[in-house]
């Protein structure tokens, strides 16, 4: 018994003075080396040195605000939290989508003017010289038509002006803006594919590189349909950060849109086959999957992005797949758009920052570049400021009534 006792006490002791080492040589710095002249070998060893234990150790127990006495030596009062009440969430009604283009036009002309505007100025001039032709072609490719466009509205411009003859004002802006609406292109159909035939939900996919406006283009875009009368889920399908899936999410409870989301750094090609599952047992009308935003050039990223678009498609065929371009980066767009079309069969292109760039020929660009419509236009960061391209509306605003 006594050597049981013994031995424990034994083991505190060595376990103590163990505890004591590990403790000490965290906390203690190390000692200057003492001067070499004149050793000062009477200093006790256990007297603090100059820079030793200078600030508070981080484990000693600290006051919180509540227990520090205020000035008048009153004890503090605990304050209590009033309990959270959830309210419901108002849902929001969006504006309805016809004539948003119109309403918006201004946000447009704003900055279009150097294009239309600028036209305009110089198919007016007298004499319509070879600099003035030259200034005509600049203005376009300045506005981003890209150059193949640029030569063949400059040729026509050219043949139908020699015709006429005389130029009144308002010919020449009837003439242009005829030109113009050949090239943006007045008979090609740009309703977004939401409504398969024979099945629900339709299912759209939102895709394009880092900050172009995907997830505001989807939130826009469900509150479109709600507007419309439509039913959504939506599918966070940015799975890189969990502030993505919130973003969408946001943009859904607004009006009352169901959001699918996954486990962050999860797989997006399941959280986007969820989000069609979870719509076709809901029943509602349109599930739209929002992607993360990735570089072009990543090999890797784009590999994942069409397993994002065949894993969906074990559920049905992609409705559309919409590639989302910020205007204001101008010609890049047309090289992220080859490489997405490559990969994912875009069928529509949603450009958007229009508001904020004068070089809305990229409309002209781009279409051209893929064969594709541009179906959705982004005019600025409102809610409803997403406005179905119509070519008519997009031209008249850029030449000014
Ligand atoms: N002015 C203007 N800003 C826009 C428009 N569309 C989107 N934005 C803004 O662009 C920024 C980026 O938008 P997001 O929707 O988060 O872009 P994203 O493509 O989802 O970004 P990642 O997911 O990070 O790749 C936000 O500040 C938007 O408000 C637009 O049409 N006009
Ligand atoms: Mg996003």
């Amino acid at each position: 018994m006594e050597t049981v006792i013994l031995a424990v006490v034994i083991a505190v002791v060595v376990l103590g003075a163990l505890g004591g080492l590990v403790v000490g040589s965290r906390r203690k710095k190390p000692l200057p080396p003492p001067p070499t002249s004149v050793p000062d070998i009477t200093a006790p060893p256990a007297e603090p040195h100059i820079g030793d234990e200078a600030e508070t150790p981080r484990d000693e127990a600290r006051r919180t605000i509540e227990e520090v006495d205020l000035p008048d030596g009153s004890a503090p009062v605990a304050v209590e939290e009033p309990p959270v009440v959830e309210e419901p969430l108002a849902l929001e009604v969006p504006e309805p989508t016809a004539g948003r283009l119109v309403r918006l036009r201004a946000r447009l002309s704003r900055s279009q003017n150097a294009l239309g505007q600028g036209l305009l100025t110089l198919l007016s001039r007298e004499h319509l010289d070879e600099d003035t032709w030259e200034e005509i072609e600049d203005t376009l490719l300045t506005a981003d038509v890209g150059v193949a466009p640029t030569q063949e509205l400059v040729d026509a411009l050219r043949e139908r002006v020699k015709v006429l003859g005389t130029r009144t004002p308002q010919e020449l802006r009837s003439l242009l803006r005829e030109e113009l609406l050949k090239l943006v292109g007045t008979d090609v159909d740009r309703t977004v594919k939401t409504e398969p035939e024979d099945r629900k939900p339709g299912i759209v996919m939102v895709v394009g590189v880092n900050g172009t406006g995907k997830t505001t283009t989807t939130g826009k875009l469900a509150r479109v349909l709600v507007a419309d009368g439509r039913t959504v889920v939506l599918g966070a399908a940015d799975t890189f950060r969990a502030a993505a899936a919130d973003q969408l999410q946001t943009w859904g409870e607004r009006v009352g849109a169901h959001t699918v989301r996954g486990p962050e750094a999860g797989d997006p090609a399941s959280v986007a086959f969820d989000a069609v599952k979870e719509g076709k047992e809901m029943g509602v009308d349109v599930v739209l999957i929002d992607t993360a935003g990735r570089l072009h050039t990543k090999t890797g990223l784009m590999d994942e992005l069409g397993k994002v678009k065949r894993v969906v498609e074990k559920h049905a065929p992609l409705d559309e797949v919409l590639l989302v371009l910020d205007a204001t980066t101008g010609q890049n767009g047309l090289v992220q758009a080859r490489v997405f079309a490559e990969v994912v069969d875009i069928t529509g292109i949603v450009l958007t920052k229009l508001d904020g760039t004068a070089k809305g020929g990229i409309v002209v660009a781009v279409q051209r570049e893929l064969g594709v419509p541009v179906k959705l236009i982004g005019l600025g960061e409102g809610a409803d400021d997403l406005a179905p391209f119509e070519p008519e509306a997009f031209v008249d605003a850029l030449i000014g009534d």
